[in-house]
């Protein structure tokens, strides 16, 4: 069946589904969105009742001192139907908006959110890239920090916004992002770029149209199912005519819609999402100037694409070089490489997408907001066998000089197979990770009686011990790139290439740092290994994952952990809040099945 669009503008340019049926309660992506971060000309701005901030006081703002907060949110989960692109599909909505809402607070600010699971499903929240420093438990993996939050149930997380700039928050239990259990999340702080308007979150994401429990089973199976489309912010048309199983599809579902003042310099903070695909974005005839890379700030510099592997973040200042009445459209491409390339040897950057061009549109401050633009896309070329920004190229604003000698070195030989029973894994020297739901490992291990070594063995860990360094080198024999994802730290990037690493180190003095980092595929599908040599300072006891943030790979259970600092972890007290959500776990899955075909998260 075919819906005729629902007509919100009388001219005949555009015809648009309403926000309601694409969106549900969400305004991101419209022009009037009420989260209007740091436009200094708007009054309800969030942003300016957080940091009262002008460009004007840039200055004064690197040193001033703010008073610390807390920044309450409730989250009320939901799962139903939507038609983000224009297709009728499964959802899981925030305060029945997809995708989820955006929070933000000012650096040391208190974070206190109460979900209410109002889903039918099990879940947990990760608050992506934070330290947690003395909160572990909030982290938001089940097994780890907590047992999921069941159907019925509520928790609260509360933690110290401690890093600054771009992130977002997600579902960790089953693949759930894939449903659209995520949103942006942005912590002030003193701004070290001159910008004028923070346009705020631009998420480019994949979607698929199949339920996540679904999207799970298949991978399982061995059997990679292509993304549908392409979104910015939870929008994009979609061509009805590829639906085929007779969901219900709105031809113009509406693209997502940015604001452009000319002549003026916007700050744009690139998110990525999504549960596979390579991003390329770009916006037409305008230079993008990178100026952060996760939440490590840059010596900036300026290119037309920028590619980001599902995790990662990249803020970017944009010259709005034309005039006041014009518009362009901004894009973002799925990687073009897919398994059905001929070609054995080719680098494979994902499972590709059915609809992997994603648009959006940009509107100076006199365009005509009814109509299309007109402009092209910028011819790119990327980054050979899918990566993102080579080593070189980004060089952190603060430099940092990793330790010259760590004191213990890991490494970890990963590829896939399929274990006994058929069940397509992912294996980390030949041991696959699954999640033991009915543990929270973490409170665990604050009994001076427990070890590392009585948790399950399926959590794979790495007990590091008292080391106060570790080296870990990363070793991908297959035809597919992993963005490799470490929770409570950030790590040095030391060298990424193909075959065994040779000991050079890029930016040896200051090195990138940050929380998820492309690993190479192989270059010639398995034979010779793709790697990448990170480095972590143990600054922050506790138990840890590292995964590769593709959804379906974590669903085959291509994590490890990594555990350290046992004495320390024994002085943790155990929030009320973790001991509760075990009690209400425990209850329910006694009168409830758990389905766990997957790693769980
Ligand atoms: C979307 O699909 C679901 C499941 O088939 C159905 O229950 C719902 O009515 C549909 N919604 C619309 C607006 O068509
Ligand atoms: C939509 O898909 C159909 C079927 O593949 C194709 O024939 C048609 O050209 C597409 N329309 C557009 C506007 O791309
Ligand atoms: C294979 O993996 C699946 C998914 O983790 C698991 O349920 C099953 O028990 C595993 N089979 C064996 C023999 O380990
Ligand atoms: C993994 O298993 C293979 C085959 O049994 C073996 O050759 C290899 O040494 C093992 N690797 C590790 C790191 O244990
Ligand atoms: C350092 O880490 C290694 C594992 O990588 C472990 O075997 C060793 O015991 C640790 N050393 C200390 C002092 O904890
Ligand atoms: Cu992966």
């Amino acid at each position: 069946m075919k819906w005729s669009p629902f007509v919100l503008f009388t001219s005949a340019a555009i015809a648009i589904a309403p926000q309601s049926e694409t969106n549900g309660e969400s305004d991101l992506g419209t022009l009037d969105l009420t989260w209007r971060p740091c436009v200094g000309d708007n009054p309800n701005s969030v942003c300016n009742q957080l940091l009262d901030w002008a460009p004007d006081r840039w200055d004064d703002l690197l040193h001033e001192v703010k008073p610390s907060k807390e920044r309450h949110y409730t989250f009320d989960i939901t799962r139903g139907f939507l038609s983000p692109d224009g297709v009728n599909s499964s959802v899981i909505m925030v305060n029945g908006g997809f995708p989820g809402p955006t929070i933000e607070a000012n650096e040391g600010d208190t974070f206190v959110i109460e979900v209410n699971n109002n889903a039918n499903v099990p879940t947990s929240i990760h608050w992506h890239g934070l330290f947690q420093k003395q909160t572990p438990f909030m982290d938001g993996v089940p097994s780890i920090g907590q047992c999921p939050i069941p159907p019925g149930a509520s928790f609260t997380y509360r933690f110290k916004a401690d890093r600054v700039g771009t992130s977002w928050w997600h579902s960790h239990y089953q693949g759930q992002t894939v449903a659209g259990l995520f949103g942006p999340m942005i912590i002030h702080g003193p701004p070290l770029f001159r910008y004028d308007i923070d346009v705020g979150p631009v998420m480019l994401h994949d979607r698929w149209h199949i339920d996540y429990e679904d999207l799970n089973d298949e991978t399982l199976k061995a059997n990679p199912v292509q993304s549908d489309s392409n979104l910015i912010n939870g929008k994009m048309d979609y061509n009805c005519s590829l639906v085929t199983d007779g969901a219900a599809c709105f031809p113009d579902a509406g693209f997502s819609k940015f604001r452009f003042k000319s002549g003026k310099t916007h700050l744009l903070r690139l998110i990525n999402p999504g549960a596979d695909g390579l991003q390329h974005f770009t916006i037409d005839d305008h230079k993008l100037t990178v100026v952060s890379v996760d939440y490590t700030p840059i010596e900036p510099f300026e290119t037309d694409v920028v590619s980001l592997a599902p995790g990662q973040r990249t803020e970017v200042l944009v010259k709005a070089v034309g005039k006041p009445s014009d518009s362009y459209w901004l894009r973002s491409d799925i990687d073009p490489s897919n398994p059905q390339n001929s070609d054995p040897t080719a680098s494979v950057c994902g499972v590709g997408s059915r609809q992997p061009h994603a648009k959006a549109i940009v509107y100076y401050e006199k365009a005509d907001c009814k109509k299309y633009p007109t402009t092209q896309a910028t011819k790119y070329t990327t980054t050979a066998r899918c990566g993102t920004f080579p080593l070189d190229k980004t060089v952190p604003l603060i430099p940092e000089a990793p330790p010259t000698t760590p004191e213990t070195e890991v490494t970890v030989d990963m590829t896939i197979m399929a274990n006994a029973s058929g069940v397509f894994i992912w294996s980390l020297n030949n041991h696959t990770f699954r999640a033991n739901m009915n543990s929270a490992s973490l409170a665990q291990s604050t009994a001076p009686t427990f070890k590392f070594s009585d948790i399950d063995p399926l959590a794979n860990i790495y007990n590091l011990g008292s080391n106060k360094t570790a080296r870990i080198l990363l070793y991908n024999i297959f035809a597919a790139p992993h963005p490799m994802h470490l929770h409570g730290h950030d790590f040095y990037v030391l060298a990424d290439g193909a075959g065994v690493w040779d000991g050079t180190v890029t930016n040896a003095a200051n090195p990138i740092r940050r929380d998820t980092h492309q690993l190479l595929p192989s270059p010639d599908g398995g034979v010779t290994p793709g790697y990448t040599v990170i480095e972590m300072v143990l600054d922050n006891p506790g138990i840890w994952p590292l995964h590769c943030h593709v959804s379906q790979h974590l669903t085959g259970g291509m994590m490890l952990e990594v555990a350290y600092g046992k004495s320390t972890i024994e002085t943790y007290k155990v929030p009320a809040a973790i001991t509760d959500v075990c009690e209400e776990w425990n209850l329910w899955r006694m009168t409830n099945v758990v389905d766990q075909p997957d790693s769980g998260l």
